[in-house]
């Protein structure tokens, strides 16, 4: 006997919407992380297993260090125009506006939504939301065995990828016995925890390496080295031949200084608006703060798009944060 965790009843109602269903798309927010791609994928690959025809639909292209899962092209930039769609499932997206093809049009369809962030707005037409589930593709994984969907090589590794990546490695408060309890049940399956993890991690291109280093002559300390941040332009990026995607880890150069109660990282969009990653140890509240701008997230780690330009947002944002932290609000122990 297969030793399932019991899934509440969104999960058997989507299982139920999946079967009545011939044609499936799969979608996830945009700029994909891991967990993004890992569990979209690992979905997609379980639904045509399953007989379904499977689509991916993002509007952003799938970043370059999971393509060793699967090819740029995988995820579709839009719904194919005329094509009768019996179900849409959207895996580890807070909110509709995540899923910019879609925007304002999340009625439209049967709508399935599998989440683990506290700030789900329960968007869909069923909602599983899991805010204990350290990422979408743990949800998936028992779903997968307990419904009896076939998890292929490359659903398994997708899962891990999920798995490795949302929890920093297994570094991050979401490291909990469930993570460690799908990391054993991938084990068991096959998945080659070393393999995937130096795929992710160790086979980056100079120009990435080249970005690290530009990041980290960015690294600044502000109240009383309380907060740190590092800071990018769209023309930094463009300079190096890199990637909006290759900033995904950034974010951790000012999150590793022992002094950082919180950190930031900032990026200018050649657009005029600015992208701020927050992340935070010890009580400050990441999500909360975010949300003061409209933001959104998880309490370790959040994201807000400022309708300003970088210089602005640093200017706003850093003077916020230091004065709710000096002023201990923004705690993770009230609300
Ligand atoms: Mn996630």
């Amino acid at each position: 006997m297969e030793e399932v965790p019991r899934l509440p009843e969104e999960a058997a109602r989507i299982h139920e919407m999946i079967r009545e269903s011939g044609t499936v798309v799969v979608t996830t927010h945009i700029r994909m992380d891991g967990d993004a791609v890992g569990s979209a994928l690992a979905l997609r690959e379980a639904l045509r297993a399953a007989g379904k025809e499977a689509l991916l639909v993002n509007s952003t292209p799938i970043p370059e260090i999971y393509r060793f899962l699967a090819p740029l092209g995988t995820f579709l930039p839009e719904l194919p125009p005329g094509k009768p769609i019996d179900l849409l499932i959207s895996v580890d997206a807070a909110n509709c506006e995540r899923l910019e093809f879609m925007e304002n049009s999340c009625r439209d369809y049967h709508f399935a939504n599998i989440d683990h962030h506290v700030s789900n707005t329960a968007f869909a037409d069923v909602n599983w939301v899991d805010p204990d589930a350290p990422c979408v593709g743990e949800m998936l994984l028992w779903f997968f065995l307990a419904y009896g969907y076939e998890i292929n090589d490359l659903a398994r590794d997708a899962l891990y990828v999920s798995l490795l990546t949302d929890t920093g490695r297994f570094s991050f408060s979401n490291t909990s016995v469930r993570a460690f309890r799908a990391a054993l049940k991938l084990a068991e399956m096959g998945v080659d925890p070393g393999a995937v993890a130096s795929k992710v991690y160790f086979d980056k291109p100079i120009r990435k390496l080249k970005l690290l280093q530009l990041a980290y002559s960015r690294l600044n300390f502000i109240c009383n080295d309380r907060i740190a941040y590092v800071f990018l332009d769209h023309t930094d990026l463009k300079k190096l031949g890199v990637s909006e995607y290759d900033t995904q880890e950034i974010v951790d150069i000012p999150r590793s200084a022992a002094s950082a109660e919180v950190a930031f990282f900032m990026y200018g969009n050649a657009d005029g608006t600015t992208r701020v990653s927050v992340r935070s140890k010890g009580n400050f509240d990441s999500r909360k703060f975010a949300e003061l701008f409209g933001g959104g997230g998880h309490p370790g780690a959040s994201g807000i798009t400022m309708k300003m330009c970088l210089e602005e947002a640093k200017r706003v944002v850093l003077e916020r944060a230091c004065l709710l932290l000096s002023a201990g609000e923004c705690r993770m122990d009230e609300r």
